[in-house]
């Protein structure tokens, strides 16, 4: 099994972006491992509504898993910092919510992002031409760095299945997209997805993608840094 460096800074901002409210707010600081190169990196997800966004979210972020997970209004945010070999990734998060009225709200999320989760239920077919459609959107935005995952979700509910592996896994291929099923609720795969969004990142030739900047050192905090939901 590989050995996942944390190392967390586990710096969680956590807010409903569905204008300026506030709901949780969570900061635990500590130092990135001095020298190493840090890479920051906008990473959003899309999706159908109810596929388990939130859940791979809070499951990578806290190792938290909730049965009756709430519909996510607007988006949410996050942040988790992961160190693979070649860097250290701070993400920012971004969690949309997969219902219907929020689409015309996507493109603030996913526009300048240097990474994006596409993400469908495995037990539910529909969610899966869902996953199709956010694929064609985020490939006609433009920005051809971004490192795009498609992820399978639920996969603990396999003797419901309705997609298979390997539908998923020949759509992502035809996408030059890293594939990936998960379970939020067993943890399956959900640090690994994460790891090998990280590694992309951090081993993309430059110029640097998009949605990433790159600091030789720890220079700044970003106490004062919260450009959503506050004020
Ligand atoms: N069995 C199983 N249930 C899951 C898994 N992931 C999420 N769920 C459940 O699926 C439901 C929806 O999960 P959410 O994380 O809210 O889904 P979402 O994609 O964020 O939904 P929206 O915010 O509406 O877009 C919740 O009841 C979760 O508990 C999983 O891997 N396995
Ligand atoms: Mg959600």
């Amino acid at each position: 099994m590989r050995l996942y460096q944390f190392f967390c800074l586990s710096k969680t901002f956590f807010c409903l972006c569905n204008f300026q409210s506030v709901v949780q707010l969570d900061l635990h600081w500590t130092m990135a491992r001095p020298g190493t190169r840090i890479i920051q990196a906008k990473l959003v997800l899309v999706g159908d509504m109810g596929t388990g966004k939130t859940s791979l979210v809070l499951r990578f972020v806290k190792g938290q898993f909730f049965h009756h997970q709430e519909a996510t209004i607007g988006a949410a945010f996050f942040t988790q910092i992961l160190s693979v070999s070649e860097a250290t990734v701070k993400f920012d998060i971004w969690d949309t919510a997969g219902q219907e009225r929020y689409h015309s709200l996507a493109p603030m999320y996913y526009r300048g992002a240097a990474a994006a989760i596409v993400v469908y239920d495995i037990s539910t077919m529909d969610t899966f031409a869902r996953a199709k459609k956010w694929v064609q959107e985020l490939q006609k935005q433009g920005n051809p760095k971004l490192v795009m995952a498609l992820v399978g979700n639920k996969s603990d509910l396999d003797s419901k299945r309705e997609v298979q592996v390997e539908e998923g896994e020949e759509f992502a291929q035809e996408n030059g997209m890293l594939f990936m099923e998960t379970s939020a609720k067993t943890a399956e795969n959900v640090n690994e997805l994460f790891y090998e969004i990280a590694k992309k990142l951090a081993t993309a030739s430059p110029p640097n993608p998009s949605g990433v900047t790159l600091n030789h050192e720890e220079t700044q905090e970003r106490r004062g840094k919260l450009f959503c939901c506050i004020g």
